[in-house]
C-alpha cells in the first residue's frame, strides 16, 4: 500500500433548503391559511477516525468533499428533509489543519471512532406558515435557506505507535521490526532502504504494542539532509523511543550522538516536549512548580537554583562568611 501522510482537501457543508410558500386549499375550507413548511438543514462535514487505515493515499485521488443541501419545505407544513451528513473517514492519528500560515490545528483525531464536526450545514429557510400572525394571515414571506460553509484544509497523519524506532540509516531498524513484529519491511545492505514509516504489532507475553519504524536520520536531518526529519512527526507522539545503534560500526558512540543531536534539533525537540509534558503533569498533581533538570548535562540547573535562593533568601549566607577554605563537615 502506498503511504501518504499529507493531503490538501476541499470541504463544504450543505446549504439549507428553501422554505415553501403554500396555502391550504381544500373544499369547504375558505382561506385555508399558509402552510408552507421550512426547508431542511444542510449536511454537516464530519471527520471520523477509523481503525485499519494508515495512509492518506485515498485523498490524493478525491480532493473535494461536499455535503448535500437540505431539501425544500413543502405545502401541508412539511419540513424539507435534511441533507445527510458527509462523514470523511480518516486514519487514527490524523490532524486537520487550516490552510493558513500557522497551519492552525482544527481537529485532532486520536481515538478510534472519534467523530468531530468541522462544518455545520446551513439551516433551512422558514416557510411562509411560520410568518403567519394576527395582522398578516396570508404571508408570502419565506427564506431561501442559509448557505453552507466551505474551506480548504490540510490533513496530516501522525501514526500512533507506542514505540518509535530511530537510528542511523542501515542500523538494522527494519530487520529488528521484522523480527519482533508481524511486519515485513524491506531490508537492504544500503542506507535509506526505508523511505516511509512502517508499523508493526508486537505480541509479547500476552501484551500487544505497536512499533513505528521511520527512515534513518543522518547528520543535518533537521535541516533537511537525507529524507530529513519529515517523518519524525510519526514518532513524536510515541511514549518511548527505541534507539538502535549498529554495534559493528566504526564508532557506535558517534552514531548514537548524531541521532541524539537530530532528535534534539527537531522542532521544539522531542525530548523537550516529553519533558515539558511530564513537568506539567507533575505540576498539576503536586500543585507546586516543577523544575526539569539533567544533572549530568547541567541543564535546567540555573532556574532551579534561582528559585531555591528566592525561597531561602534570608538564610543564604554571603560567600565570605561561609568559611570557604575549610572543607565542609557535618560535625
Ligand atoms: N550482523 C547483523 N546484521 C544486521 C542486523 N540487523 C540488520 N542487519 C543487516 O544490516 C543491513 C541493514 O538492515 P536494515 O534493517 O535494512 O537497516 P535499516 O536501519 O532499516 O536501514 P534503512 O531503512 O536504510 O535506514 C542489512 O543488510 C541487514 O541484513 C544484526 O542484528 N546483525
Ligand atoms: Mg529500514
Amino acid at each position: 500500500m502506498h503511504f501518504l501522510d499529507q493531503a490538501k482537501i476541499y470541504v463544504s457543508s450543505g446549504a439549507g433548503g428553501p422554505g415553501a410558500v403554500s396555502f391550504r386549499r381544500e373544499k369547504f375550507i375558505e382561506y385555508g391559511g399558509p402552510d408552507g413548511g421550512d426547508g431542511g438543514k444542510g449536511g454537516d462535514v464530519v471527520f471520523e477516525a477509523v481503525p485499519g487505515l494508515n495512509t492518506l493515499i485515498d485523498f490524493r485521488y478525491t480532493q473535494h468533499f461536499r455535503a448535500p443541501r437540505g431539501k425544500g419545505g413543502a405545502g401541508s407544513n412539511r419540513t424539507g428533509a435534511g441533507g445527510e451528513d458527509l462523514i470523511i473517514k480518516v486514519p487514527v492519528g490524523t490532524q486537520v489543519l487550516a490552510d493558513d500560515d500557522e497551519r492552525t490545528l482544527l481537529v485532532d483525531l486520536t481515538q478510534v471512532g472519534q467523530r468531530v464536526t468541522l462544518l455545520e450545514g446551513g439551516l433551512g429557510g422558514r416557510g411562509n406558515a411560520s410568518y403567519k400572525s394576527s395582522t398578516n394571515r396570508a404571508p408570502r414571506q419565506h427564506q431561501t435557506g442559509i448557505e453552507g460553509e466551505e474551506m480548504w484544509v490540510w490533513l496530516r497523519l501522525k501514526l500512533l505507535a507506542d514505540v518509535g524506532l530511530v537510528g542511523l540509516p542501515n542500523a538494522g531498524k527494519s530487520t529488528f521490526l521484522n523480527s519482533v513484529t508481524n511486519a515485513s519491511a524491506r531490508v537492504g545492505d544500503y542506507p535509506f532502504t526505508t523511505l516511509r514509516p512502517q508499523l508493526g504489532v508486537v505480541r509479547h507475553k500476552g501484551r500487544e504494542f505497536v512499533i513505528a519504524d521511520i527512515p534513518g536520520l543522518i547528520e543535518g536531518a533537521a535541516e533537511g539532509a537525507g529524507v530529513g526529519d519529515r517523518f519524525l512527526g510519526h514518532v513524536e507522539r510515541t511514549g518511548l523511543l527505541l534507539h538502535l545503534v549498529d554495534a559493528s560500526s566504526d564508532d557506535p558512540v558517534e552514531a548514537w550522538r548524531v541521532v541524539r543531536g537530530e532528535l534534539d534539533s527537531y522542532g521544539a525537540g522531542l525530548d523537550d516536549k516529553r519533558r515539558a509534558k511530564a513537568a506539567k503533569a507533575l505540576e498539576k498533581a503536586s500543585g507546586s512548580k516543577v523544575f526539569p533538570v539533567s544533572a549530568p548535562l547541567e541543564e535546567g540547573l540555573e532556574p532551579l537554583l534561582d528559585a531555591i535562593i528566592e525561597r531561602v533568601g534570608s538564610v543564604a549566607r554571603e560567600p565570605e562568611d561561609a568559611g570557604a577554605d575549610k572543607p565542609w563537615s557535618p560535625l
